[in-house]
């Protein structure tokens, strides 16, 4: 059977599935990721968006997240769309390391970010919430207490809120099928995620191979868009 109609084979059989996503299920919605080529790996994110150097170079920090990270203008493609259809019939969750709020857009309402939203802020002195706005019209944006205002993004250095990985980790013991798209599985704790179950088939599609492949049932290295169009041609 070829690998489409496997695909769609296990997602009509299903009624719990897990997306766990990453930065490639938003590159054909024009954001960039970090490791395919044309990503934006070459500035060194993992020093760049380092909670280290957010502390020492805070506007150096907001001018790289804001030219790289920020994408206001971003719409949901034919990926997202395609979970949020779904979503209306059968249990469907998101888990994923985008930041972009791209799932929550088209209509996807269980969404788990692991690594936060470029949409949430907070003052790291007093813990005031902001919206985006703030940070877009500031180059450094302060609170009314004076602390400094930072991203809900994870950086780079920082351990992810357990209470939100504790559920990740519920909806993937729960699920009977994981689809894993538009990551290269690189980045921990959440690439551990796929090993959260071994009883579920588990799919990937992604351009690049990963090292992390041989733990999948169906490996598609497809555009993810091209996926889409021709699962809802079978
Ligand atoms: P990554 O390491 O950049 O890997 C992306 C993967 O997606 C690569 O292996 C590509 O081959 C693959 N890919 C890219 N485009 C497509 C496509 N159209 N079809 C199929 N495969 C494709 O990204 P990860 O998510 O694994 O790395 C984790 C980081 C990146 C997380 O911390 C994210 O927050 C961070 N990030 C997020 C965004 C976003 O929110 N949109 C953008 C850039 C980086």
């Amino acid at each position: 059977m070829d690998k489409i109609r496997r695909l769609k084979n296990l997602i009509q059989h299903a009624n719990k599935i897990v997306f766990l996503s990453g930065a490639g299920v938003s590159t054909e919605s024009g954001i960039p990721d970090f490791r395919s080529s044309g990503g934006i790996y070459e500035y060194a994110p993992e020093e760049m968006l380092s909670i280290q150097f957010f502390m020492t170079h805070p506007k150096e920090f907001f001018d790289f997240y804001k030219k790289n990270l920020i994408h206001l203008d971003a719409r949901p493609n034919t990926y997202h769309k395609y979970v949020a259809e779904l979503s209306k019939t059968k249990d469907v969750t998101v888990v994923t390391q985008n930041i972009d709020g791209l799932y929550q857009m088209a209509g996807v309402e269980s969404v788990i970010e692991v690594h936060g939203s470029v949409f949430k802020y907070y003052c790291i002195e007093c813990g005031k919430e902001y919206d985006i706005n703030r940070i877009l019209t500031e180059p450094l944006p302060t609170c009314e207490c004076s602390g400094i205002i930072r991203t809900s993004a994870v950086m780079y250095g920082e351990v992810l809120d357990p209470f939100i990985m504790e559920a990740a980790i519920k909806k993937i013991k729960e699920a009977d099928l994981l689809i894993t798209a538009g990551t290269s599985l690189s980045v921990y704790p959440a690439a551990g995620l796929i090993s959260k179950n071994k009883e579920i088939p588990k799919v990937l599609i992604n351009m690049d191979t990963t090292r992390r492949d041989r733990l999948f049932n169906l490996v598609i290295r497809q555009p993810i868009g091209s996926v889409i169009s021709k699962l809802k041609e079978e």
